[in-house]
């Protein structure tokens, strides 16, 4: 057993293994001082502060959280934890939570009994409905509830109430993961899996800064880089990450050039013919429009759009070319931008054109972000309908139908369901006059927030807002509802490579918080939806009869639920869907057989036009595709829809930090993490530091045509042009944007426009310019030094985290 503080070591110690074998156990613990594990009980769950699913227990002492500790059985983590995992579950014990509904009464939030809060939502839904009808209600869920809520949701909002605004803020976070999965597909879910890894000889990470957003599965990377035969890494990414120093190839293009860049691997791929030929003769369609494509990106003009090395270009392309076990993983990099899921379906279009699918070692990861995206999409609570139907084809909404024993023309199909940036300007027209905001905090992590913080605030629209915390959001509120969360209630969710996880509740809420899936089970008896028998449209009472109706509504599509249990899941690990009776342990790769879930009949989506986002005919994809192949589809590139001027000469992009998640509601209020974090920052480069007068410390002003924001310098590694501000630092601890109007978070400054296909807003380029606040040299930035914002040079402290961050390895040689 050895202590590490794992502030400072983020990925604690190295177990190295060779491929082909086994990753070895590494069990993580951390807790409370002065608590024997010998007299705890442990509750088992994974973690919900980003996609991965690493599995743990919760230590309970005396009906309180005392510690985590990894579950070494699991297929995810092996029994390592990250940083977040090790420490954020303390947050579920702050003093801040809410305990109680708050009302708005004469323009104040007050105290409410839930029997008031209910009353306030369900007679403001009936009033609406009769003046206006469904249209005028919108749900704008999370990725991190539970399977069970969201299938709840989606039945109540889209069966049960009929309305077509039903998001999620995965649009934000994964939804050009799915919208590249359908477009490539035909449908949603992962073909890949972690155990991929293992097997690798090339790992690509396309805009995806896995050291420090899936710090395991980069323990995993890292241990077989430290092994025998270790793999090549590529990594694409403006900023030195991690992964960038990890990387035999590091491509930092110009942000918003990516489809450039991956026309130009293509290019190079196609002209060496590194084609596996067999492999797309037989599987997919579309090949010759992207040779002829591709044609016009010969790697000296892609050097020039991206502004890289020509020759990393030719490098990169040729590792990806004449590898025969090929891992791909994509994420936000490549999902904000305005090309989002053209650049994404380059990277399928790699893996098709090589055949690099289904086999181990030949992953494809279109990653998730959020721990349960995944099941919000599965469910239908963001956009999509329950099961991976196709809401362009009438039988399967004549099939989603009969399962909720609703008439077809009751759930609402006449346009694809509303997407947020939508549901959001229909809230500014007043079209919608309710929004029910679930787990998420849209006053901080939407796009533009000035707009969003005065449509949010007016009078005319009835705000429900669902958090732990009183946020920036709840502030703004008509209702807020107090809800119990991960660790107070049960549940199911998915990671990023379909594994599924069982989360038990260990503690009871504080106060009179309850959990998200008893309120909407509440909100649906007080409305009395009812089927089309006049019995109880949700006829389930409790987390496990949920996921018992969800397995009847996933049964036969991909994402096939129906070997599941909470008893199996309880057996010790998570299980990969699709899990059937035939299948009962669950599916490790997709497509090993070659055959997608493609087919016309079958297919989640008939895909968009990836410039204008137009839906395909259903008359148009069973011409292109009758038999259900995979799609290579091509892509022209097209400049971001901001481009640097002279008066805003640098490019914004924003992102992530390993030791905070998102607005911080949890991780601020976590002694260790917030230490290491505690105040926003500015990358910039050295020369474009020089060139602005600006050194470490100094006070600088970011401005785009939205706004401005001002935060601490730090010089780094990052390419010139390009500075980086981190989103998660919002107002909830420190006050409003001061007098002088500028503010501290990111998307004071970011665009209110999407991709075409995905709909996902782009978080990752605006113009830009920064000036120094003169006089306001001060102490070095407060940015971590172990990270991606490391210093180019200069005097920063470097990020510890002492005695408070030890937390416990404990090796078991080499099996699990
Ligand atoms: N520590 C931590 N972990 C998390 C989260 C968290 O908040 N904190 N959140 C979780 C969630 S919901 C998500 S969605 C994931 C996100 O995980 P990531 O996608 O890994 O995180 P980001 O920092 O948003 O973006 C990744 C990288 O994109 C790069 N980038 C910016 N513009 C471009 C571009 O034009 N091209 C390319 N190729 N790269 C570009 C940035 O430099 C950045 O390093 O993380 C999950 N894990
Ligand atoms: N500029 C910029 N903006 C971004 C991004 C970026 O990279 N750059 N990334 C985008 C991405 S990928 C994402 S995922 C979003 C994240 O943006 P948000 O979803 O707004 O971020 P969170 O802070 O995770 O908000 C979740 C809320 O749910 C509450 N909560 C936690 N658990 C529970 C629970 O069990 N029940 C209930 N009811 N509430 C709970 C938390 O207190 C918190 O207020 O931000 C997006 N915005
Ligand atoms: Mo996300």
């Amino acid at each position: 057993m050895t202590q590490t503080d794992r502030i400072a070591d983020v990925w604690g110690t190295r177990t190295p293994y060779p491929r082909d074998g086994v990753w070895p156990v590494r069990v993580d613990s951390f807790l409370e001082h002065d608590v024997d594990p010998e007299t705890v009980d442990w509750v088992q769950t994974a973690s919900i502060l980003h996609s991965n699913g690493d599995a743990l227990d919760i230590a309970v002492k005396d009906g309180r959280m005392v510690g985590v500790r990894g579950r070494a059985q699991d297929r995810v983590n092996h029994g390592r934890l990250g940083p977040k995992d090790l420490f954020g579950w303390q947050a579920n014990g702050s003093r801040e939570r809410l305990t109680r509904p708050l009302v708005r009464r004469d323009g104040e939030l007050v105290e409410a009994g839930w029997g008031e809060a209910m009353d306030r939502i369900v007679t403001r839904t009936r009033e609406l409905l009769d003046e206006q009808g469904p249209s005028a209600l919108g749900f704008y869920t999370t990725g991190q509830l539970f399977l069970e809520e969201y299938y709840t949701l989606g039945v109540l909002a889209h069966g049960g109430l009929g309305t077509n605004h039903v998001d999620g803020n995965t649009r934000l976070c994964t939804a050009t993961a799915a919208a590249a999965l359908k477009e490539s597909f035909g449908c949603d879910g992962q073909p890949g899996s972690y155990t991929d890894i293992d097997h690798a000889d090339v790992i690509a990470l396309w805009g995806h800064n896995m050291a420090e957003t899936q710090t395991v599965l980069w323990m995993r990377v890292l241990d077989r880089l430290a092994g025998p035969n270790p793999p090549e890494v590529v990594c694409v990414d403006p900023r030195p990450t991690p992964v960038a120093r990890a990387a035999t190839v590091h491509l930092a293009p110009r942000p918003g050039t990516n489809v450039a860049l991956m026309n130009g691997l293509l290019h190079e791929i196609i002209r060496n013919d590194w084609v596996d030929h067999t492999y797309v003769d037989s599987h997919a369609v579309g090949f010759d429009e992207l040779a002829e494509r591709v044609r016009g990106y010969p790697p000296e003009k892609v050097a020039r759009i991206c502004d890289v090395p020509e020759d990393d270009v030719r490098e990169a392309a040729r590792i990806l070319g004449t590898t025969d076990r090929l891992l791909s993983t994509v994420l936000q990099g490549f999902y904000q931008s305005h090309q989002a899921t053209a650049a994404a379906v380059q990277v399928n279009n790699i893996h098709l054109v090589r055949g690099m699918l289904g086999r181990p070692g030949c992953g494809l990861l279109q990653m998730n972000g959020q721990p349960t995206a995944q099941n919000t999409r599965e469910a239908g609570a963001d956009g999509d309908l329950p099961g991976f139907r196709n809401w362009s084809n009438d039988a399967h909404i004549a099939d989603l139908a009969k399962v909720w024993n609703v008439d077809p023309i009751e759930i609402p199909h006449y346009s694809p369901p509303t997407h947020v940036m939508k549901m959001v300007r229909y809230a500014e027209e007043g079209s919608i006059r309710m929004l029910w905001v679930q787990a998420t905090n849209p006053a901080v992590s939407l796009p533009e927030l000035a707009r969003i913080r005065s449509l949010l605030s007016q009078e005319r629209l009835f705000l429900v807002v669902q958090d732990i915390f009183l946020t920036e959001t709840a502030e703004l509120a008509d209702v807020v509802l107090p809800a119990a969360t991960w660790g107070e209630k049960t549940g199911t969710f998915t990671n990023a490579d379909r594994t599924v996880h069982l989360s038990e509740k260990a503690v009871d809420p504080p106060g009179e918080a309850r959990p998200d899936l008893e309120i909407f089970l509440d909100y649906a008896r007080r409305l009395d939806l009812r089927d089309k028998d006049g019995g109880p449209l949700v006829h389930w009472h409790d987390p496990e009869s949920a996921f018992e109706a969800w397995k009847e509504c996933s049964r036969g599509r991909p994402c096939d639920y129906s070997g599941l249990s909470y008893d199996a899941l309880r057996q010790g690990s998570g299980i990969q869907w699709p899990c059937t009776e035939d299948s009962p342990e669950g599916t490790e790769r997709l497509y090993a057989d070659g055959q997608f879930f493609a087919a016309p009949d079958y297919c989640e989506s008939y895909g968009r036009d990836m410039v204008t986002g137009a839906p395909l005919e259903p008359t148009e994809y069973r011409a292109m595709n009758p038999e259900g192949r995979a799609i290579i589809k091509a892509a022209e590139y097209l400049p971001p829809h901001e481009l640097p001027s002279e008066d805003f000469p640098l490019q914004l992009i924003t992102g992530r930090t390993v030791y905070h998640f998102h607005t911080r509601t949890k991780t601020g209020r976590v002694p260790q993490l917030q230490a290491a974090a505690p105040d926003v920052w500015v990358e910039i480069s050295t020369a474009d530091a020089d060139l602005l007068a600006l050194t470490e410390g100094d006070l600088a002003e970011i401005t785009t045509p939205r706004g401005s924001v001002r935060a601490r310098v730090r010089v780094t590694g990052i390419r010139e042009g390009v500075v980086f501000l981190p989103f998660h630092y919002g107002y909830w601890d420190v006050g409003a944007p001061g007098p002088d109007g500028a503010g501290r978070a990111a998307n004071e400054l970011t665009i209110t426009e999407w991709d075409p296909a995905s709909k996902q807003p782009i978080f990752k380029t605006a113009a830009a310019r920064v000036r120094k606040i003169d006089g306001a040299a001060g102490p070095p930035a407060s940015a971590p030094t172990t990270t991606a914002s490391a210093p180019a040079s200069g005097p920063a402290a470097p990020t510890r985290g002492g005695d408070a961050a030890l937390a416990d390895e404990r090796i078991d040689g080499g099996t699990r």
